[in-house]
């Protein structure tokens, strides 16, 4: 029997917290040998009871009701944070002082400066850190990275891409900490805008400047329920129902630079009606374009100056089987497909690669910095009406 020699601790057993979950145990299903030794020790929730409660979903054996408490723990090697976007910087800068390797969700921070915070302090630890950008691990994503390090798509021209969802279109969704810049950061652009940011820094290259436009549709929401003291901000009274404000957006809209010349546009939306996980990007390069969407995770579109006369438009790749990225673990037969927890594994895979071989895990909260740069930016374009840099 192979003792555990990489404990994970998990803090936030929310959404996303059963999803690492989830990913771990297909980790151990997929990665069997490279994840030999690998356990997931511990869950972090707000209190002792939710704890117990998730750590039961989630099938962790050991729990507890303060994250500082699992900070001290002396037995872990790597930490998920899967928290609410205000509460990341204090508890990865206390993982990081406790010298803790760090995998932290999507944005990083709430803002630029409190990411460079965190890169710095990473840095001048030498821990290992990541940021938690699911989307670019897509098995079909790494083939297109393939291609344009192949030099296959030539040089980049432009970059198309939106993400969009419908869950706030629902007005009597109440206001949970997603809809209050004190504790998300921003709406839909910090929220899954983020997404498309580091798409485009993966597979284009640093945006260097952006014109932004933002707007809100539903401006007041119930507060109801909650228990969390996050969310319940009692800001008015309305007809006898408690409101509180939305201060964020929820849907943003921006044209993109690049640094190498390539222009781009980019819009995230939590209000379009039928809408559910709908990340979608085109890039077009001078010898060859790509077409993606994450609702048809399994499929890319190529079209490449190089085929033949009889090819017109774009050919349908269908992804998986052995000669594609992640192939044989994760899918051996093309067709069968991956889905949302597999990006994840993968991540979780890499991370763990990173501590054992003392390497450098990408995307790290270098890439966390610079796309809450990116957001920043945004945010000061819509609010002057004028293209802003984005800080280098
Ligand atoms: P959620 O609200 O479903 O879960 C957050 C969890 O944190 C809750 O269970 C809550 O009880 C717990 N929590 C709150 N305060 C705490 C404290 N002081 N100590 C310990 N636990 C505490 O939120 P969700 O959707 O899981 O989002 C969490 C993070 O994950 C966010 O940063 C979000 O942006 C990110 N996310 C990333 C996704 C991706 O695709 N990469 C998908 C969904 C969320
Ligand atoms: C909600 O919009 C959400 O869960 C985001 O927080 C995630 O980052 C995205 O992957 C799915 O949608």
């Amino acid at each position: 029997m192979v003792m555990d020699d990489l404990r994970i601790g998990l803090i936030g057993g929310g959404f996303i917290g059963r999803v690492h979950s989830i990913a771990f145990r297909m980790l151990q299903g997929a990665f069997a040998e490279r994840a030999q030794g690998v356990s997931l020790k511990v869950l972090a929730e707000k209190d002792a009871q939710t704890a117990e409660r998730a750590a039961a979903r989630l099938g962790i054996h050991e729990w507890m009701g303060n994250w500082r408490e699992l900070a001290e723990r002396m037995d872990l090697e790597l930490v998920i944070v899967a928290l609410p976007n205000y509460l990341h910087k204090d508890v990865v800068l206390e993982l990081i002082g406790r010298g803790k390797n760090v995998l932290c969700e999507k944005p990083l921070a709430m803002n630029a400066k409190d990411a460079r915070q965190l890169f710095d302090a990473a840095q001048k630890a030498r821990i290992k850190h990541g940021v938690n950008f699911n989307y670019r691990k897509t098995p079909a994503v790494l083939l297109v990275k393939s291609w344009i390090e192949n030099g296959d798509l030539g040089s980049p021209l432009f970059f198309r891409s939106s993400f969009s969802q419908d869950w706030a279109l629902d007005k009597g969704r109440p206001l949970d900490w997603h809809f209050q810049q004190r504790y998300a950061g921003s709406g839909a652009l910090g929220d899954i805008g983020t997404h498309v940011i580091d798409m485009a820094r993966f597979l284009v290259g640093e945006i260097t400047s952006v014109v932004g436009s933002l707007s809100t549709h539903t401006k007041e929401r119930a507060v109801t329920g909650f228990d969390d003291a996050a969310r319940v901000p009692r800001d008015l009274e309305h007809g006898g129902t408690r409101l509180g404000t939305v201060d964020v957006d929820d849907t943003s809209s921006v044209l993109l630079r690049f640094r190498n010349g390539a222009q781009g546009s980019m819009l995230a939306s939590r209000v379009a009606q039928g809408r559910k996980n709908h990340l979608e990007f085109e890039l077009y390069g001078t010898e060859g374009s790509v077409l993606f969407d994450w609702e048809r995770p399994n499929e890319v579109y190529l079209s490449s100056t190089r085929g033949t006369t009889a090819q017109s438009g774009f050919s349908r790749i269908l992804v998986g089987g052995l000669g594609h990225p992640y192939g044989a673990s994760l899918c051996p037969v093309a067709g069968m497909g991956t889905g949302f927890e597999e990006p994840f594994a993968i991540q979780l895979l890499e991370m763990i690669e990173a501590i054992r071989n003392d390497g450098d895990m990408s995307p790290s909260f270098y890439d966390g910095w610079r796309a809450n740069q990116v957001v920043d930016a945004v945010l000061a374009s819509a609010a002057a009406g004028k293209w802003c840099q984005v800080e280098q």
